[in-house]
């Protein structure tokens, strides 16, 4: 009988272990235990008789469910949701004039990268595409050890002292009494920290514009915000910034758009970044550019680089692009790797140092102490994504999970019985820290330089393009109206009126308040530092179909031709195209030929594309006016300033969603001009489909 059992009996498959066994044959790894025992029945627990309990005894069940009992581990406490990949970082100009890191001075080595890109505010399992800045850290397997610059796709941070971290974070994060709202700093508690910190309102400005709401995440910057300190041989110090710069060029969402996508896909970001990679084509690619200056250069800026609420304007010390990274493998397994992988500001290599940067010097120390409870313990440098490429060797041992066996007796240093010539010595090679004078009182005063909390976001708001104000002012309304306590509303508003004037007039007109708030006591007056247009997204975008994507929506009787050529067309230009219809299975098209579609139109919105062509036979046009997902899929295609083709059945479905055809409406015939308009938004559209503050 318990032959029979463990060798499907009961309701398995008849002859399963044969099957097994069969597949093994076919290559196919031979089920087994954590233990290697192979497994003949996976279908079945072992019970006292057929319909009788499962016995304790049962091992392969109880490994199975304990392993999987304990699956999990905790999230990241921020930065939950996140992708990565591998890739590499290739230096093109040599900075071995101001540093020893040989990653930085080695011209055409490729250096091995993991790079994980992430949402800040939300849990995993939230929607890539809500208002927030969005992680950017890069893991360097150098041949001197890992450097990770952990930065983020916005230059500057919400406040400038490690200690208030928690406070920001608890305050941004689901309100602890409800656990809501999820991914979202629209609500009272994040707002009223930010309204009691002035220090914040930079990043504010940076957190409404259209930057929080990237495209894909191969089209927004990258920035290591804090100043670092490369080193030359000698130990002399030049300060440095490092700037990420998408070889895709910077798109942002419109909000209406990135409010839809997070239903349509959730994944939206994730996906894209997946199947470009997938695909091997329109590859994620930054280029590095670094700011370099000296002490004396610093002494005479308007403001204190060590403050991370400041930027040093583009205009003020000028960006040398030093080598791209490119992202070119996808990972096996994502928790495997992107979950365990652990970035550390504090990871280094000799040739960098840390600056005296408050937040940074708080930086150093939490991420190693965060490790040690996601990952579990002291080990976790040991896993696989997080080893360095290069050797390593120390007299650290033990602790939970220890991978490595370190043979022989001696594991400290110095040590006289030391037999073994592999045994690890420090080397005159290794890792200095910078040299810096120190001098002064200890205190918890935050320094005098740090006090100008309002300039450099009056710089911003006025450096950016009048759509661009609109969209910021609106952003603002927006979360503000979702802030139930008038009093915070006010004393936002009241911290506007410092930055810009008009800016405070148009959000508490949007907001409907009664009366212009008094702004607050500043501690510095407010300089009107010189505009920077490097601060301006759509200013500095590039026109291009490259890495887009265009949707054709088509059915039954749609024109053959005019589909061949309008996708062939937006190919060329680089976009990738996908073919939308009501029915998953496809259509047959003018030409008699049945046509499958990539999408399904009431799963696969307008949403999704960077342009949309809509080619509808007359009589599926006649069908699709009553359809609400048709008619949505062109209002939202002009809705969010999209290039549209049409053909005569097209318009039909167009003039039902109260399209009103301007230079970004096109007939399909005219493929050239359709590219060209996909090229970018029709921001000249903005005004006539919504009102903006
Ligand atoms: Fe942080 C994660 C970026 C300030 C404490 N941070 C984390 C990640 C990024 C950043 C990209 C995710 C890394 C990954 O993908 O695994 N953090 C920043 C930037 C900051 C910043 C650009 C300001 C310039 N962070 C900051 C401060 C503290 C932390 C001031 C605490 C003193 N950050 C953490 C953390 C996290 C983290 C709690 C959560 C998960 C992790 O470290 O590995 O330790």
């Amino acid at each position: 009988m318990a032959s029979k059992d463990q060798n499907g009996g009961g309701s398995a498959p008849k002859g399963q272990a044969g099957e097994l066994h069969q597949q093994a044959g076919d290559g196919h790894p031979v089920l087994t235990t954590n233990q290697g025992v192979p497994v003949a029945d996976n279908q079945n627990s072992l019970r006292a008789h057929d319909r009788g309990p499962t016995l304790l005894e049962d091992f392969i069940s109880r490994e199975k469910l304990t392993h999987f009992d304990h699956e999990r581990i905790p999230e990241r406490v921020v930065h939950a949701r996140g992708t990565g990949a591998h890739g590499y970082f290739e230096l093109t100009e040599s900075l071995a004039q101001y540093t020893t890191a040989r990653l930085f001075t080695e011209v055409g080595e490729r250096t091995p990268v993991f790079c994980r890109l992430s949402t800040v505010v939300g849990n995993k399992g939230s929607m890539d595409t809500p208002r927030d800045a969005r992680g950017f850290a890069t893991k360097f397997y150098t041949k001197d050890g890992n450097y990770d610059l952990v930065g983020n796709n916005m230059p500057v941070f919400f406040i400038q002292d490690a200690i208030k971290f928690p406070d920001l974070v608890h305050a941004v994060k689901p309100e602890p009494d409800r656990g809501f709202p999820q991914a979202s700093g629209a609500h009272d508690t994040f707002w009223d920290f930010i309204s009691l910190m002035p220090e914040s309102m930079h990043m504010i400005m940076w957190l409404m514009s259209d930057r929080a709401i990237p495209r894909s995440l191969a089209m927004m910057e990258g920035f290591g915000i804090h100043s670092f300190r490369f080193l030359d041989a000698e130990g002399r110090a030049t300060f440095v910034k490092f700037h990420w710069k998408p070889r895709l060029g910077m798109q942002s969402l419109v909000w209406d758009e990135a409010v839809k996508i997070a239903g349509a896909d959730n994944d939206f970001n994730r996906r894209d970044l997946h199947d470009r990679i997938k695909a091997g084509k329109a590859l994620p690619t930054w280029d590095l550019a670094v700011q370099l200056f000296t002490e004396e250069d610093a002494a005479k800026f308007p403001f204190d680089h060590l403050d991370a609420t400041k930027i040093i304007p583009e205009e003020l010390v000028p960006l040398k692009v030093v080598g791209h990274m490119v992202l070119d493998r996808w990972v096996d397994n994502f928790f495997a790797e992107t979950e365990q992988v652990a970035f550390c500001p504090a990871n280094i290599v000799p040739g960098i140092d840390f600056s005296e940067d408050p937040l940074l010097q708080g930086r150093i120390f939490s991420y190693l102490d965060t490790q040690l409870i996601r990952l579990g313990g002291p080990n976790f440098q040991q896993i696989p994504v997080n080893a360095p490429k290069c050797p390593f060797a120390n007299h650290q041992q033990d602790g939970f999970m220890q991978m490595g066996r370190p043979k022989g007796r001696v594991m400290y240093e110095p040590a006289s019985l030391d037999e073994d010539p592999k045994t690890a010595r420090a080397t005159a090679g290794g890792f200095r820290s910078a040299t810096v004078p120190a001098s002064g009182q200890r205190t918890r005063l935050r320094p005098e330089s740090f006090a100008d909390h309002y300039s450099q976001a009056r710089q911003f708001y006025r450096s950016q393009q009048p759509l661009e104000q609109a969209h910021l002012a609106a952003a603002l309304v927006f979360e503000l109206s979702k802030v139930e306590t008038v009093r915070i509303r006010e004393a936002m508003v009241g911290h506007l009126r410092h930055i810009d004037e008009d800016l405070a007039a148009r959000v508490a007109a949007g907001l409907g308040l009664q009366g212009m708030p008094e702004p607050p006591d500043a501690a510095r007056p407010v300089q009107d530092m010189p505009l920077s247009p490097a601060l301006s997204l759509i200013g500095n975008s590039v026109p291009t179909l490259e890495g887009r994507s265009v949707g054709i929506l088509f059915d039954e009787g749609s024109d053959a031709a005019a589909i061949k050529s309008l996708r062939d067309a937006a190919m060329a230009a680089g976009a990738m195209v996908k073919l939308v219809a009501p029915k998953v299975g496809g259509a047959t098209l003018s030409d008699g030929k049945h046509q499958p579609a990539d999408g399904q139109l009431a799963g696969t919105p307008s949403v999704v594309f960077d342009a949309v062509a809509v080619l509808l036979s007359a009589d599926a046009a006649q069908k699709l006016r009553s359809e609400a997902a048709a008619v949505q899929f062109a209002k939202d295609a002009f809705g969010h300033l999209k290039a549209i083709a049409q053909d005569a059945g097209g318009k039909a479905l167009l003039d039902e969603a109260g399209v009103m055809p301007d230079a970004g409406v096109v007939m399909a015939t005219d493929t050239a001009a359709f590219i060209e308009q996909a090229k970018t938004r029709q921001w000249d559209r903005e005004a006539k489909v919504r009102t903006l503050p």
